[in-house]
């Protein structure tokens, strides 16, 4: 009995099991739905031959300049089809801007509007707003960055594109967002300096200064690709457009935000990381400029470097990072330093910040940057070499990542650009050259537009697409 008893026993134990197992079973496809999140199975394609990141994504781009153009070069690397549209005979203003080679569209078109397409469409002329609206119903997202009102001018609000096409993204840069100055053209510079950048660069008894990187231009596209991409994955789920605004002035902001949080800490004393703090330099009612100082916790400066005489990049920034400071007394022959309390804490070098960093120059003048660098970084001391663009342009390493890509051009031939510096491992960036003006006209009205031989006959004659030509009946007579 007891045998049979055990026997039962086992067998509901084992039947139990089972159940546990078959309902283990049963939860790992719910599992799995969960995890899936309604995306489609994991390709088994190989790593980049999937199809790119955009690749189905259509933008008609309506930008010109700098800060628009930015945006969709950076959308089409990431495989999105980009229809630049461009007013019939001139085109982007800047392909004749700053030219380099005669009759050749410039490197400041030619290195903004890579990858792109190129149609020819007179906005204001009835066939063109015709072929414009088509458009309109045909992509996915429009950018530009016309001066405000422009587009509306054009016939083209948002009423009507939303009408057209209630998916359509409408992504744009302006100069400053609503308020007292909405109305104004902006250029680069004219945003560094409304959006905090100009007055917190450049040293503290000069005048304010812009930099060379493009911040209000450049910085404000990647914020507009942001904005876009960001769009288009709402869409996924609610299936309809929205306009994406990026104010220059916001962006440089943005970049420029340590120095907002600098004017709020002034309040509760000096800015001791700040060299004129060590200086003794009173600091006023609002962010000053900083000079070379890191913008951190970890004071830096840039120091000469053997040959700055002659080469005015012969320089390097140097780090003295807290962790590694004993590291640096022993290379720039300050051993004592490392417990000398003058100079053995972070606050206690504060005060002595010029005094450290004209010690450290003295090493590192008897050094190249190169030399310094390779160094200093055994130590892992941060450091950083100031490349001109002429050593950057003939870095092997950033040929080989695809950061500079060398493209031909049918007028200009060979040049340089800058590739898609955000590497996606399953979307290797294409990088074409920049196309001609017009180059793609009758490509996408034939094959995007479906139009036939006959309307795009018409539509070449009447003046949307080019110049107004005589039809070849009336050339003939
Ligand atoms: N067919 C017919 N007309 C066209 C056209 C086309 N395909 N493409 C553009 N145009 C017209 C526009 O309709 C506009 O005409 P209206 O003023 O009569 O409506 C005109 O060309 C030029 O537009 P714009 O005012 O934008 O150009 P601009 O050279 O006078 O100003 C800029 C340039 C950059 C100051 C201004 O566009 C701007 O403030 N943009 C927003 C901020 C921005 O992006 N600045 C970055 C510039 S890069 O440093």
């Amino acid at each position: 009995m007891r045998k049979k008893a055990a026997k039962a026993k086992n067998k509901t134990a084992a039947k139990k099991s089972a159940k546990k197992v078959v309902r283990l079973k049963a939860k790992k496809p719910a599992k799995k739905a969960a995890a899936s999140n309604g995306l489609p199975r994991p390709s088994s394609k190989p790593w980049g031959q999937a199809g790119r990141a955009l690749e189905d994504v259509k933008i008609l781009d309506f930008t010109h300049v700098q800060s628009g153009p930015t945006c969709t070069q950076l959308l089409a690397y990431m495989g999105a089809d980009v229809i630049k549209v461009e007013r019939p005979g001139i085109g982007d203003f800047t392909r004749g801007q700053l030219r380099d080679v005669k009759g050749a569209d410039s490197l400041y078109f030619t290195m903004l509007n890579g990858s792109k397409r190129s149609i020819t469409i007179d906005s204001k002329h009835p066939k063109g707003k015709e072929l414009l609206e088509r458009l309109v119903k045909l992509c996915d997202v429009l950018v530009e960055n016309f001066a405000p009102g422009a587009l509306d001018r054009m016939g083209l609000t948002w009423e009507h594109i939303h009408e057209l096409n209630p998916r359509m993204i409408v992504a744009s840069v302006k100069g400053f967002g609503p308020g007292p100055y909405e109305e104004c053209k902006v250029y680069e510079n004219v945003a560094q300096c409304a959006g905090g950048s100009a007055s917190t660069t450049g040293f503290r008894d000069g005048p304010p200064l812009v930099t060379g990187a493009q911040i209000g231009d450049s910085g404000t596209g990647l914020h507009l690709a942001l904005g876009i991409v960001s769009a288009l994955y709402q869409r996924l789920r609610t299936g309809r457009g929205q306009k994406v605004l990026c104010a220059m002035q916001d962006g440089v902001l943005n970049l420029a935000r340590v120095k907002l949080r600098d004017q709020q800490r002034l309040k509760h004393g000096p800015l001791t990381e700040y060299s004129q703090y060590g200086e003794g330099i009173p600091f006023g009612k609002a962010t000053p400029r900083a000079g070379n100082d890191s913008g951190g916790g970890q004071p830096g400066w840039i120091l000469k470097c053997k040959g700055w005489e002659s080469d005015p990049d012969a320089y390097i920034y140097f780090i003295t990072q807290a962790p590694v400071w004993g590291a640096i007394c022993d290379l720039i022959g300050k051993p004592e330093w490392k417990t000398d309390s003058d100079f053995a804490t972070p606050p206690a070098r504060l005060p002595r910040l010029r005094q450290i960093f004209d010690t450290i120059e003295q090493w590192t003048m008897t050094k190249t940057k190169f030399e310094v660098m390779e160094i200093c970084n055994k130590h892992d001391i941060p450091v950083g070499p100031i490349l001109s663009m002429k050593e950057i342009a003939e870095e092997p390493s950033l040929r080989a990542t695809g950061t500079v890509v060398e493209v031909d051009h049918p007028t200009r031939g060979k040049y340089l650009t800058v590739g898609n510096p955000i590497k996606l491992s399953d979307s290797p960036a294409a990088v074409r050259r920049s196309p001609l003006l017009g180059e793609h006209t009758e490509e996408i009205l034939r094959k995007v537009l479906r139009l036939s031989e006959k309307e795009v006959a018409e539509i070449r004659v009447s003046g949307a697409i080019t110049a107004p030509e005589k039809p070849a009946k009336a050339a003939a007579a």
